[in-house]
């Protein structure tokens, strides 16, 4: 399939994002060569908007052709780059996968990216505690989502937000001292994510990258 690629593979990104972390799964567990380079112009900047105009990250120039969007992006390069597979051939297992993929982005995530703007401000008494229950409800949900599939199963795009918004949830809990119920079933499944070389190195360096980040963004109160 090398023939369908233009050029080389180049994604815009920055170290500490978590929807580029979820595409660089992807590009591990596919063994692509890819080169990560800063948004031109800075994150945010009318530059960068003039190539993505919401601003957002990730986005891949494949020779002529640019896509924002972590999900986009993942489908393109599992279209043009199917092996290994990441998606199953069967059309209602494949829309399942996908269900899986936009739970990550449209449920959990946002949950958890609530909590972001208290790593630099303080909450109010009992601000953080409506935001701390609904990541759980939405763990507990997922573990309904996950239901039927085997921990250690092969890796599909469905999977490959999760591992890094675990480690967020994980490293946010004892900062802002929230209490997360983590359903035993999550956890095993998680864990599974694992076997997959990509998702453990994946979630070694980024795992770092992200401590380094609280480290210096965290005002501490
Ligand atoms: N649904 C998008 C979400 C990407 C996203 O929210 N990226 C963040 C960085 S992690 C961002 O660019 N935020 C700024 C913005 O959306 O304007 C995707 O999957 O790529």
């Amino acid at each position: 399939m090398s023939g369908m690629r233009d050029g080389m593979l180049t994604v815009y990104a920055i170290p500490v994002s978590l929807y580029c972390a979820k595409l660089r799964i992807v590009l591990r567990h596919k063994d692509l060569d890819w080169t990560e380079i800063p948004p031109p112009g800075g994150y945010g900047s009318d530059e960068y908007k003039r190539m993505v105009p919401a601003g957002n990250l990730p986005a891949l120039r494949n020779g002529g052709l640019l896509i924002a969007d972590s999900e986009a992006i993942s489908e393109y390069l599992e279209e043009v780059f199917p092996n290994p597979p990441m998606l199953p051939v069967d059309a209602g297992e494949r829309a399942q996968i996908r269900a899986r993929s936009r739970f990550h982005d449209t449920r959990l995530e946002p949950a958890v990216r609530r909590l972001f703007p208290y790593i630099t401000a303080a909450p109010g008494p009992g601000e953080l505690a409506p935001m701390a229950a609904e990541i759980s409800t939405r763990l507990g949900q997922f573990a309904n989502v996950i239901r039927d599939v085997p921990a250690g199963s092969d890796l599909t795009l469905g999977d490959c937000g999760y591992p890094i918004t675990f480690l967020w949830i994980h490293a946010l809990a004892p900062l802002l001292d929230i209490k997360i119920a983590w359903p035993d079933p999550v956890r095993d499944w998680s864990d599974g994510l694992d076997r997959h070389h990509a998702v453990a190195a994946e979630r070694a360096s980024y795992g770092k990258t992200l401590n380094d980040w609280l480290k210096r963004e965290w005002v501490g109160y």
